[in-house]
Protein backbone atom coordinates (compact mmCIF):
# COMPACT_ATOMS: atom_id res chain seq x y z
CA UNK A 1 0.00 0.00 0.00
CA UNK A 2 1.17 3.72 -0.66
CA UNK A 3 0.44 6.56 0.85
CA UNK A 4 1.16 10.10 -0.73
CA UNK A 5 0.86 12.87 1.66
CA UNK A 6 -0.15 15.52 -0.76
CA UNK A 7 -3.60 13.71 -1.96
CA UNK A 8 -4.08 12.59 1.75
CA UNK A 9 -4.55 16.60 2.34
CA UNK A 10 -6.84 17.21 -0.47
CA UNK A 11 -8.72 13.94 0.24
CA UNK A 12 -10.47 15.69 2.71
CA UNK A 13 -13.19 16.99 0.50
CA UNK A 14 -11.33 19.31 -1.94
CA UNK A 15 -10.51 17.72 -5.36
CA UNK A 16 -6.81 16.88 -6.35
CA UNK A 17 -5.56 19.26 -8.92
CA UNK A 18 -4.01 17.39 -12.44
CA UNK A 19 -0.66 18.71 -10.58
CA UNK A 20 -1.27 16.93 -7.19
CA UNK A 21 -2.51 13.72 -9.65
CA UNK A 22 0.65 14.46 -11.63
CA UNK A 23 3.19 14.71 -8.78
CA UNK A 24 1.46 11.59 -7.16
CA UNK A 25 1.53 9.27 -10.10
CA UNK A 26 5.34 10.39 -10.39
CA UNK A 27 5.80 9.27 -7.22
CA UNK A 28 3.79 6.18 -7.20
CA UNK A 29 5.06 4.78 -10.01
CA UNK A 30 8.80 5.24 -9.09
CA UNK A 31 7.79 3.26 -6.05
CA UNK A 32 5.98 0.50 -7.83
CA UNK A 33 9.10 0.19 -10.66
CA UNK A 34 11.82 0.62 -7.39
CA UNK A 35 9.89 -2.59 -5.99
CA UNK A 36 9.87 -4.65 -9.26
CA UNK A 37 12.97 -2.92 -11.10
CA UNK A 38 16.09 -2.80 -7.83
CA UNK A 39 18.25 -1.45 -10.16
CA UNK A 40 15.75 1.56 -10.65
CA UNK A 41 15.61 2.23 -7.10
CA UNK A 42 19.74 2.06 -6.78
CA UNK A 43 19.97 4.49 -9.74
CA UNK A 44 16.88 6.88 -7.64
CA UNK A 45 19.60 6.88 -5.05
CA UNK A 46 22.60 7.66 -6.95
CA UNK A 47 21.29 10.47 -9.28
CA UNK A 48 20.27 11.92 -5.77
CA UNK A 49 23.84 11.67 -4.60
CA UNK A 50 25.23 13.29 -7.52
CA UNK A 51 22.65 16.16 -7.75
CA UNK A 52 23.24 16.91 -3.46
CA UNK A 53 26.93 17.47 -5.09
CA UNK A 54 26.15 19.40 -7.41
CA UNK A 55 24.79 21.93 -5.39
CA UNK A 56 21.29 23.76 -5.34
CA UNK A 57 22.25 26.30 -7.93
CA UNK A 58 20.53 25.05 -10.47
CA UNK A 59 17.78 26.99 -12.53
CA UNK A 60 15.53 23.42 -11.51
CA UNK A 61 16.75 23.00 -8.39
CA UNK A 62 13.00 22.88 -6.59
CA UNK A 63 11.80 20.16 -9.22
CA UNK A 64 14.49 17.82 -9.79
CA UNK A 65 13.85 15.86 -6.39
CA UNK A 66 11.06 14.34 -8.04
CA UNK A 67 11.53 14.55 -11.38
CA UNK A 68 11.83 11.94 -14.20
CA UNK A 69 9.83 10.56 -17.34
CA UNK A 70 8.52 6.87 -18.00
CA UNK A 71 7.93 5.44 -21.12
CA UNK A 72 5.08 3.24 -22.80
CA UNK A 73 4.23 1.47 -26.09
CA UNK A 74 0.28 0.63 -27.35
CA UNK A 75 -0.88 -1.07 -30.00
CA UNK A 76 -2.95 1.00 -32.35
CA UNK A 77 -4.52 4.62 -32.36
CA UNK A 78 -7.59 3.46 -30.55
CA UNK A 79 -5.57 2.52 -27.47
CA UNK A 80 -3.56 6.14 -27.99
CA UNK A 81 -6.50 7.83 -27.78
CA UNK A 82 -7.35 6.09 -24.31
CA UNK A 83 -4.18 6.70 -22.91
CA UNK A 84 -4.32 10.43 -23.86
CA UNK A 85 -7.69 10.58 -21.83
CA UNK A 86 -6.41 9.49 -19.00
CA UNK A 87 -3.32 12.01 -19.54
CA UNK A 88 -5.30 14.86 -19.86
CA UNK A 89 -6.86 13.74 -16.52
CA UNK A 90 -3.38 14.56 -14.98
CA UNK A 91 -2.74 17.84 -16.94
CA UNK A 92 -0.32 15.98 -19.50
CA UNK A 93 -0.93 17.00 -23.44
CA UNK A 94 0.43 15.21 -26.34
CA UNK A 95 3.84 17.69 -27.55
CA UNK A 96 5.83 15.97 -30.60
CA UNK A 97 5.93 13.94 -33.12
CA UNK A 98 8.25 11.21 -33.66
CA UNK A 99 9.04 8.40 -36.40
CA UNK A 100 10.99 5.84 -35.28
CA UNK A 101 10.08 4.17 -38.47
CA UNK A 102 13.52 5.57 -40.20
CA UNK A 103 15.85 5.78 -37.76
CA UNK A 104 19.19 4.26 -38.09
CA UNK A 105 17.29 1.05 -36.48
CA UNK A 106 13.92 1.29 -37.85
CA UNK A 107 11.07 0.41 -34.97
CA UNK A 108 7.42 -0.24 -36.30
CA UNK A 109 6.09 3.12 -33.99
CA UNK A 110 5.59 6.01 -34.13
CA UNK A 111 5.56 8.54 -30.63
CA UNK A 112 4.69 11.51 -28.69
CA UNK A 113 5.40 12.54 -25.38
CA UNK A 114 2.41 13.32 -22.60
CA UNK A 115 3.35 16.63 -20.31
CA UNK A 116 2.14 19.93 -18.50
CA UNK A 117 2.72 22.54 -21.02
CA UNK A 118 3.04 25.67 -18.83
CA UNK A 119 5.85 26.83 -16.99
CA UNK A 120 3.79 27.06 -13.67
CA UNK A 121 2.84 23.01 -13.85
CA UNK A 122 6.06 22.19 -15.28
CA UNK A 123 7.38 23.61 -11.89
CA UNK A 124 4.66 21.72 -9.93
CA UNK A 125 5.72 18.70 -11.48
CA UNK A 126 7.70 18.15 -14.81
CA UNK A 127 6.39 14.10 -15.10
CA UNK A 128 6.02 12.91 -18.99
CA UNK A 129 5.34 10.09 -20.63
CA UNK A 130 7.37 9.18 -23.91
CA UNK A 131 4.38 6.98 -25.17
CA UNK A 132 4.94 4.77 -28.35
CA UNK A 133 1.99 3.47 -31.03
CA UNK A 134 3.09 0.53 -33.26
CA UNK A 135 2.14 1.21 -36.61
CA UNK A 136 0.83 -2.03 -37.69
CA UNK A 137 -0.34 -1.34 -41.39
CA UNK A 138 3.17 -0.50 -42.14
CA UNK A 139 4.07 -3.35 -44.90
CA UNK A 140 7.62 -2.44 -44.66
CA UNK A 141 7.45 -4.29 -41.00
CA UNK A 142 4.41 -6.56 -41.28
CA UNK A 143 3.40 -8.54 -44.52
CA UNK A 144 -0.36 -8.77 -45.07
CA UNK A 145 -1.07 -11.73 -42.97
CA UNK A 146 0.23 -10.51 -39.52
CA UNK A 147 -1.49 -7.49 -40.46
CA UNK A 148 -4.50 -9.42 -40.30
CA UNK A 149 -3.96 -11.51 -37.26
CA UNK A 150 -2.60 -8.15 -35.50
CA UNK A 151 -5.86 -6.60 -36.26
CA UNK A 152 -7.84 -9.66 -34.71
CA UNK A 153 -5.96 -10.32 -32.21
CA UNK A 154 -6.16 -6.66 -30.65
CA UNK A 155 -9.69 -5.96 -31.66
CA UNK A 156 -11.21 -5.07 -28.40
CA UNK A 157 -7.97 -5.65 -26.22
CA UNK A 158 -8.35 -2.98 -23.00
CA UNK A 159 -6.08 -1.12 -20.77
CA UNK A 160 -7.54 -0.41 -18.25
CA UNK A 161 -9.68 -1.80 -16.10
CA UNK A 162 -13.51 -1.43 -15.73
CA UNK A 163 -12.89 0.35 -12.86
CA UNK A 164 -10.43 2.79 -14.01
CA UNK A 165 -12.20 3.11 -17.39
CA UNK A 166 -15.33 4.20 -15.39
CA UNK A 167 -13.32 7.01 -13.32
CA UNK A 168 -12.47 8.09 -16.24
CA UNK A 169 -15.46 9.06 -17.77
CA UNK A 170 -17.10 10.13 -14.30
CA UNK A 171 -13.75 12.85 -13.98
CA UNK A 172 -14.43 13.80 -18.17
CA UNK A 173 -18.58 14.16 -16.86
CA UNK A 174 -17.53 16.01 -13.36
CA UNK A 175 -14.38 18.01 -13.88
CA UNK A 176 -12.69 15.53 -10.84
CA UNK A 177 -11.97 12.11 -10.20
CA UNK A 178 -13.02 11.86 -7.18
CA UNK A 179 -11.35 9.39 -4.98
CA UNK A 180 -7.37 10.38 -5.84
CA UNK A 181 -5.48 8.03 -4.23
CA UNK A 182 -7.68 5.46 -5.41
CA UNK A 183 -7.01 6.77 -9.09
CA UNK A 184 -3.41 7.12 -9.03
CA UNK A 185 -3.56 3.48 -7.67
CA UNK A 186 -5.66 1.79 -10.55
CA UNK A 187 -3.26 3.88 -13.06
CA UNK A 188 -0.13 2.11 -11.75
CA UNK A 189 -1.82 -1.49 -11.77
CA UNK A 190 -2.80 -0.45 -15.70
CA UNK A 191 0.76 0.61 -16.23
CA UNK A 192 2.23 -2.55 -14.37
CA UNK A 193 3.91 -5.40 -16.04
CA UNK A 194 1.41 -8.17 -16.67
CA UNK A 195 2.22 -11.09 -16.13
CA UNK A 196 -0.94 -12.90 -18.12
CA UNK A 197 0.91 -15.86 -20.03
CA UNK A 198 1.78 -15.00 -23.60
CA UNK A 199 1.15 -17.01 -26.67
CA UNK A 200 4.88 -17.96 -27.44
CA UNK A 201 4.32 -19.03 -31.32
CA UNK A 202 2.66 -15.65 -31.75
CA UNK A 203 5.21 -13.93 -29.81
CA UNK A 204 7.86 -15.59 -31.28
CA UNK A 205 6.10 -14.63 -34.69
CA UNK A 206 6.04 -10.82 -33.96
CA UNK A 207 9.84 -11.24 -32.71
CA UNK A 208 10.94 -11.79 -35.13
CA UNK A 209 9.70 -8.38 -36.96
CA UNK A 210 11.26 -6.10 -33.59
CA UNK A 211 11.19 -7.06 -30.26
CA UNK A 212 9.45 -3.90 -29.67
CA UNK A 213 6.76 -5.50 -31.59
CA UNK A 214 6.41 -8.38 -29.58
CA UNK A 215 6.34 -6.63 -26.66
CA UNK A 216 3.81 -4.50 -27.74
CA UNK A 217 0.87 -6.70 -29.19
CA UNK A 218 2.12 -9.93 -27.80
CA UNK A 219 1.37 -9.25 -24.70
CA UNK A 220 -2.02 -8.80 -22.80
CA UNK A 221 -1.74 -4.90 -21.83
CA UNK A 222 0.95 -2.41 -21.92
CA UNK A 223 3.50 -1.40 -19.08
CA UNK A 224 6.34 0.92 -18.09
CA UNK A 225 9.53 0.05 -20.20
CA UNK A 226 11.87 2.79 -18.46
CA UNK A 227 11.42 5.59 -15.87
CA UNK A 228 14.30 7.93 -15.92
CA UNK A 229 15.50 10.34 -12.99
CA UNK A 230 17.21 14.00 -14.30
CA UNK A 231 20.35 14.04 -13.08
CA UNK A 232 22.36 17.53 -13.56
CA UNK A 233 25.89 16.37 -14.26
CA UNK A 234 25.43 12.26 -16.16
CA UNK A 235 29.26 12.30 -16.57
CA UNK A 236 29.98 11.86 -13.02
CA UNK A 237 26.68 9.47 -12.44
CA UNK A 238 27.85 6.92 -15.12
CA UNK A 239 31.17 6.84 -13.70
CA UNK A 240 29.47 6.43 -10.15
CA UNK A 241 26.90 3.91 -11.21
CA UNK A 242 30.07 1.55 -12.64
CA UNK A 243 31.72 1.75 -9.25
CA UNK A 244 28.71 0.39 -7.82
CA UNK A 245 28.48 -2.28 -10.09
CA UNK A 246 25.48 -1.25 -12.36
CA UNK A 247 26.96 -2.05 -15.87
CA UNK A 248 25.73 0.91 -17.98
CA UNK A 249 25.77 0.91 -21.81
CA UNK A 250 28.92 2.85 -22.75
CA UNK A 251 27.64 5.45 -24.85
CA UNK A 252 26.22 8.69 -23.15
CA UNK A 253 23.29 9.63 -26.29
CA UNK A 254 23.20 12.98 -27.32
CA UNK A 255 24.98 16.31 -27.78
CA UNK A 256 28.69 15.57 -27.19
CA UNK A 257 30.03 17.70 -23.64
CA UNK A 258 31.66 20.99 -24.47
CA UNK A 259 32.68 24.07 -23.16
CA UNK A 260 29.26 25.90 -23.13
CA UNK A 261 26.18 25.24 -21.08
CA UNK A 262 24.23 21.71 -21.40
CA UNK A 263 21.80 22.08 -24.57
CA UNK A 264 19.17 19.40 -25.35
CA UNK A 265 19.55 16.53 -23.56
CA UNK A 266 21.73 13.74 -22.58
CA UNK A 267 21.02 10.20 -21.67
CA UNK A 268 22.75 6.70 -20.85
CA UNK A 269 20.75 3.61 -19.31
CA UNK A 270 21.63 0.17 -17.91
CA UNK A 271 20.65 -2.79 -20.16
CA UNK A 272 17.20 -4.40 -19.64
CA UNK A 273 16.98 -7.00 -17.99
CA UNK A 274 16.33 -10.57 -18.16
CA UNK A 275 13.42 -11.41 -16.84
CA UNK A 276 11.13 -14.76 -16.66
CA UNK A 277 7.58 -14.78 -18.21
CA UNK A 278 5.12 -17.88 -18.94
CA UNK A 279 4.38 -18.40 -22.20
CA UNK A 280 2.03 -20.68 -23.47
CA UNK A 281 2.46 -23.62 -26.23
CA UNK A 282 1.03 -24.33 -28.63
CA UNK A 283 -0.66 -28.13 -26.58
CA UNK A 284 -1.31 -26.32 -23.86
CA UNK A 285 1.62 -26.86 -22.08
CA UNK A 286 3.72 -23.58 -19.83
CA UNK A 287 7.11 -23.28 -20.38
CA UNK A 288 8.86 -20.06 -18.71
CA UNK A 289 10.98 -18.07 -20.88
CA UNK A 290 13.32 -14.81 -20.04
CA UNK A 291 12.17 -11.58 -21.80
CA UNK A 292 14.07 -8.28 -21.78
CA UNK A 293 11.57 -5.55 -21.65
CA UNK A 294 12.48 -3.66 -18.69
CA UNK A 295 15.66 -1.30 -18.36
CA UNK A 296 16.72 1.94 -16.85
CA UNK A 297 17.85 5.47 -17.74
CA UNK A 298 18.89 8.64 -16.32
CA UNK A 299 18.82 11.99 -18.21
CA UNK A 300 20.93 15.15 -17.75
CA UNK A 301 18.19 17.74 -19.27
CA UNK A 302 19.96 21.06 -21.21
CA UNK A 303 18.59 24.30 -22.72
CA UNK A 304 15.62 24.04 -25.74
CA UNK A 305 17.67 24.61 -28.82
CA UNK A 306 15.11 26.57 -32.05
CA UNK A 307 14.71 25.23 -34.83
CA UNK A 308 18.25 26.90 -36.21
CA UNK A 309 20.14 25.82 -33.04
CA UNK A 310 18.90 22.47 -33.87
CA UNK A 311 20.36 22.49 -37.41
CA UNK A 312 23.44 23.53 -36.44
CA UNK A 313 23.55 20.90 -33.82
CA UNK A 314 22.48 18.30 -35.87
CA UNK A 315 25.24 19.57 -38.68
CA UNK A 316 27.74 19.55 -36.06
CA UNK A 317 27.66 16.38 -34.57
CA UNK A 318 26.51 14.66 -38.13
CA UNK A 319 30.35 16.57 -39.37
CA UNK A 320 32.18 15.39 -36.54
CA UNK A 321 32.60 19.14 -35.53
CA UNK A 322 33.59 20.47 -31.97
CA UNK A 323 30.41 22.06 -30.66
CA UNK A 324 32.58 24.94 -30.26
CA UNK A 325 33.34 25.59 -33.58
CA UNK A 326 29.49 26.31 -34.46
CA UNK A 327 27.83 27.67 -30.83
CA UNK A 328 29.01 30.38 -28.58
CA UNK A 329 29.43 29.27 -25.33
CA UNK A 330 27.25 31.35 -23.25
CA UNK A 331 23.90 32.06 -22.63
CA UNK A 332 23.75 35.34 -24.16
CA UNK A 333 25.60 34.75 -26.85
CA UNK A 334 23.50 31.29 -27.85
CA UNK A 335 20.36 33.73 -27.48
CA UNK A 336 22.03 36.34 -29.22
CA UNK A 337 22.72 33.75 -32.15
CA UNK A 338 18.94 32.65 -32.18
CA UNK A 339 20.06 29.40 -31.02
CA UNK A 340 18.37 28.84 -27.51
CA UNK A 341 14.70 30.08 -25.79
CA UNK A 342 15.15 31.73 -22.66
CA UNK A 343 12.81 33.49 -20.31
CA UNK A 344 13.40 37.42 -18.91
CA UNK A 345 12.90 37.06 -15.55
CA UNK A 346 12.96 39.86 -13.21
CA UNK A 347 15.47 39.82 -9.54
CA UNK A 348 16.06 42.86 -7.70
CA UNK A 349 14.14 45.15 -10.32
CA UNK A 350 16.84 43.66 -13.13
CA UNK A 351 16.06 41.78 -16.00
CA UNK A 352 17.79 38.37 -15.92
CA UNK A 353 18.09 36.37 -19.03
CA UNK A 354 17.16 32.26 -17.87
CA UNK A 355 17.93 29.45 -20.66
CA UNK A 356 14.46 27.92 -21.11
CA UNK A 357 15.26 23.71 -20.57
CA UNK A 358 14.24 21.38 -23.03
CA UNK A 359 11.51 19.16 -22.05
CA UNK A 360 10.85 17.07 -24.80
CA UNK A 361 12.90 13.98 -26.44
CA UNK A 362 15.43 13.38 -28.73
CA UNK A 363 13.79 11.14 -31.91
CA UNK A 364 15.93 8.94 -33.34
CA UNK A 365 15.20 10.39 -36.96
CA UNK A 366 15.74 14.20 -37.23
CA UNK A 367 13.94 13.58 -40.55
CA UNK A 368 10.78 12.78 -38.94
CA UNK A 369 10.83 15.83 -36.74
CA UNK A 370 11.66 17.92 -38.90
CA UNK A 371 9.36 17.24 -42.04
CA UNK A 372 6.42 17.34 -39.64
CA UNK A 373 5.45 20.77 -38.75
CA UNK A 374 3.31 19.52 -35.81
CA UNK A 375 0.40 21.76 -35.01
CA UNK A 376 -0.34 22.79 -38.53
CA UNK A 377 -1.95 20.13 -40.58
CA UNK A 378 -1.27 19.83 -44.02
CA UNK A 379 2.31 20.13 -43.70
CA UNK A 380 5.00 19.69 -46.70
CA UNK A 381 7.08 16.39 -46.29
CA UNK A 382 10.35 16.62 -48.11
CA UNK A 383 11.42 12.99 -47.02
CA UNK A 384 9.59 11.27 -48.85
CA UNK A 385 10.46 8.20 -46.75
CA UNK A 386 8.60 9.24 -44.24
CA UNK A 387 5.17 8.91 -44.68
CA UNK A 388 2.87 11.41 -42.80
CA UNK A 389 -0.28 9.57 -42.38
CA UNK A 390 0.28 8.36 -39.56
CA UNK A 391 1.18 12.05 -37.99
CA UNK A 392 -2.21 12.90 -39.25
CA UNK A 393 -3.62 9.72 -37.19
CA UNK A 394 -1.43 10.41 -34.20
CA UNK A 395 -2.84 13.99 -33.81
CA UNK A 396 -6.44 12.75 -34.23
CA UNK A 397 -6.59 10.33 -31.67
CA UNK A 398 -4.68 12.97 -28.78
CA UNK A 399 -6.86 15.41 -30.36
CA UNK A 400 -4.38 18.39 -29.95
CA UNK A 401 -1.07 17.93 -30.72
CA UNK A 402 1.56 20.69 -29.59
CA UNK A 403 4.73 21.31 -31.34
CA UNK A 404 7.39 21.98 -28.74
CA UNK A 405 8.83 24.89 -30.80
CA UNK A 406 6.00 26.86 -30.23
CA UNK A 407 5.34 25.96 -26.36
CA UNK A 408 8.96 27.34 -26.35
CA UNK A 409 8.66 30.49 -28.48
CA UNK A 410 5.41 31.17 -26.17
CA UNK A 411 7.11 30.71 -23.02
CA UNK A 412 10.05 33.45 -24.60
CA UNK A 413 7.84 35.73 -25.85
CA UNK A 414 5.47 35.30 -22.62
CA UNK A 415 7.97 36.67 -20.48
CA UNK A 416 9.31 39.60 -22.86
CA UNK A 417 6.15 40.98 -22.88
CA UNK A 418 5.67 40.55 -18.72
CA UNK A 419 8.97 42.23 -18.49
CA UNK A 420 7.84 45.56 -20.75
CA UNK A 421 4.33 45.89 -18.48
CA UNK A 422 6.57 45.81 -15.21
CA UNK A 423 8.62 48.48 -17.08
C1 LIG B 1 10.82 4.75 -25.62
C2 LIG B 1 12.19 5.22 -25.96
C3 LIG B 1 12.32 6.75 -25.95
C4 LIG B 1 13.67 8.36 -24.50
O1 LIG B 1 14.06 8.70 -23.38
O2 LIG B 1 14.14 8.86 -25.55
C5 LIG B 1 12.62 7.32 -24.61
C6 LIG B 1 10.63 3.26 -25.57
O3 LIG B 1 11.61 2.52 -25.51
O4 LIG B 1 9.47 2.85 -25.53
O5 LIG B 1 12.10 6.99 -23.60
NI1 LIG C 1 13.46 7.37 -21.94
Amino acid sequence: MVSYAGLMATSAGLEASPNELRAALADALSQMYAEEVPAYGHLVDATHRVNDSVGSGHRDSDRLGGERHGAIRVASFAELSQVARLFALYGMCAVGYYDLRSSPTPLPVVSTAFRPITAGDLAASPFRMFTSTLVSNDERFFSPELQKELEERLTGRELFSAELTAMIEQAEQSGGVGDAQRFVERTVDALRLDQTPIDLAWFEQLDAVSTVASDIAAAASTHINHLTPRVLDIDALHKLMGEEGIEMIDRIQGPPAWNGPDLLLRQTSFRALDEQRTFTQADGNAVTGPVRVRFGEVEQRGIALTPQGRAKLDEAVSSERQLEDVFTNTVEGLYEAGDIYVEFVEVDGETQMVPITYEDFLPASAAGIFASNLARPGAEVDDVSVRMGEADLLRDAVGTLYDPYQLYQEQQDRSRSQGREQQ
